[in-house]
């Protein structure tokens, strides 16, 4: 297993910090400090989450980490914004627990946008120590926020080291536990990343239950009932099976709405009409997107982009060669955000795949400029 991880120079440059951010984590356990552990509640934010909080266990061991863990409040974020409401809820919870030093914020996937700054700023001004660990393409100012920010973007890496595979490599020097490697694995196929050369079957299934589980309302958000699952080749098989099913009647309902469109440039665009799409909680929306992109993906042989959109929402994926040929999803939005102001609410995501909250009435200009944007891409 583990010779099917990466190891290059990112990782080297970047191992400072995986010691100094387990240090952060080693230090609030031995302290007995309480810990927020937020995470993003899809595969990779689950994986990384699993990471750091088995790693913390182990290392308290069994007994001490009875007293130990209603210190730590963990909780999935459903989106990659931390909103003002969560932290100032975070932080009353923890003010509650009337900590003696310091506390500690651990943000895992996720926070890493301009939306997310303010609610930073209130947990730095509230004392606590914060560490970051993510992905997605940095803003300005957010490392300032953070005591310790571990991201492969400060160290000439990109988001195929995803959050969960980070994190995996900062528990190793917390406390090595049965399974990391596994974690990280599939945390690398949950963010579809470029760094694993091989897939096995066994880990893909289980990283498609982690996102089912996420987004099932039925399952409780618990790390504890995501890892026994994991553990469980009976639960991971019947989770995966009913997955697939709702996975591939979703994917021809949307194919059936997309639409392809050939531009003078050579490039392919294909919409999704969401809207017309249902899906109830799973798949995503934005996974939807993905899925009728790889299938137009792999008949043709042409840069693609493929957008998904309903009212006040787009999702973007692109495939290489729409990379290589210059398109870029994190850039485009950047771009849209300062020419649109009006009509863009958020935006941000990697460079192949983001998304896009846009204000009432605006969707058909945006989506016409967006058009008009790909279209001279190369010109
Ligand atoms: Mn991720």
């Amino acid at each position: 297993m583990p010779n099917n991880l990466p190891s290059n120079g990112v990782l080297g440059s970047m191992s400072e910090d995986f010691g100094r951010a387990a240090e952060m984590i080693k230090k609030c356990l031995a302290a007995r400090s309480p810990m927020l552990l937020r995470h993003h509640g899809d595969c990779d934010g689950i994986c990384a989450a699993l990471s750091v909080y088995s790693s913390s266990k182990s290392m308290l061991g069994e007994k001490e980490w009875e007293g130990y863990r209603k210190k730590m409040l963990i909780f999935n974020n459903h989106s990659a914004i931390y909103t003002l409401r969560s932290v100032l809820d975070d932080m009353e919870l923890i003010r509650n627990m009337q900590p003696a030093s310091a506390p500690l914020a651990v943000l895992l996937d996720f926070s890493v946008n301009l939306e997310s700054i303010d609610s930073l700023n209130a947990l730095k001004k509230s004392n606590f120590n914060i560490l970051i660990v993510d992905h997605h393409p940095l803003v300005p100012g957010i490392k300032e926020m953070a005591t310790l920010l571990v991201t492969p973007w400060l160290h000439g890496g990109n988001s195929d080291y995803s959050a969960g595979f980070i994190a995996g490599e900062i528990a190793k020097k917390i406390k090595q536990f049965d399974g990391i490697e596994e974690l990280q694995e599939i945390a690398l196929i949950g963010d579809k990343s470029k760094l694993l050369t091989r897939h096995e079957e066994e880990l893909e299934r289980k990283a498609l239950v982690l996102d089912f589980m996420a987004s099932s309302s039925e399952f409780a958000e618990s790390l504890e009932v995501y890892s026994s699952v994991l553990k469980n080749p009976q639960n991971i098989n019947s989770i995966y099976n009913r997955a697939m099913k709702k996975l591939e009647l979703v994917k021809k309902d949307a194919m059936r709405y997309s639409k392809l469109k050939e531009l003078s440039n050579g490039f392919r665009l294909v919409l999704v009409k969401l809207d017309k799409v249902r899906s109830g909680e799973f798949p995503a929306r934005g996974r939807i997107c993905g899925e009728v992109h790889e299938e137009y993906d792999r008949k043709l042989d042409a840069p693609l982009v493929t957008i998904a959109y309903e009212e006040g929402v787009m999702h973007f994926r692109a495939n290489g060669k729409a990379r290589a040929a210059g398109f870029n999803a994190n850039q485009l939005i950047g771009e849209l955000k300062s020419e649109m102001t009006d009509a863009i609410e958020s935006g941000g995501g990697h460079d192949v795949a983001a998304g896009l909250r846009i204000r009432k009435g605006f969707d058909r200009m945006v989506l016409e400029e967006i058009t008009k944007k790909v279209g001279d891409i190369g010109k």
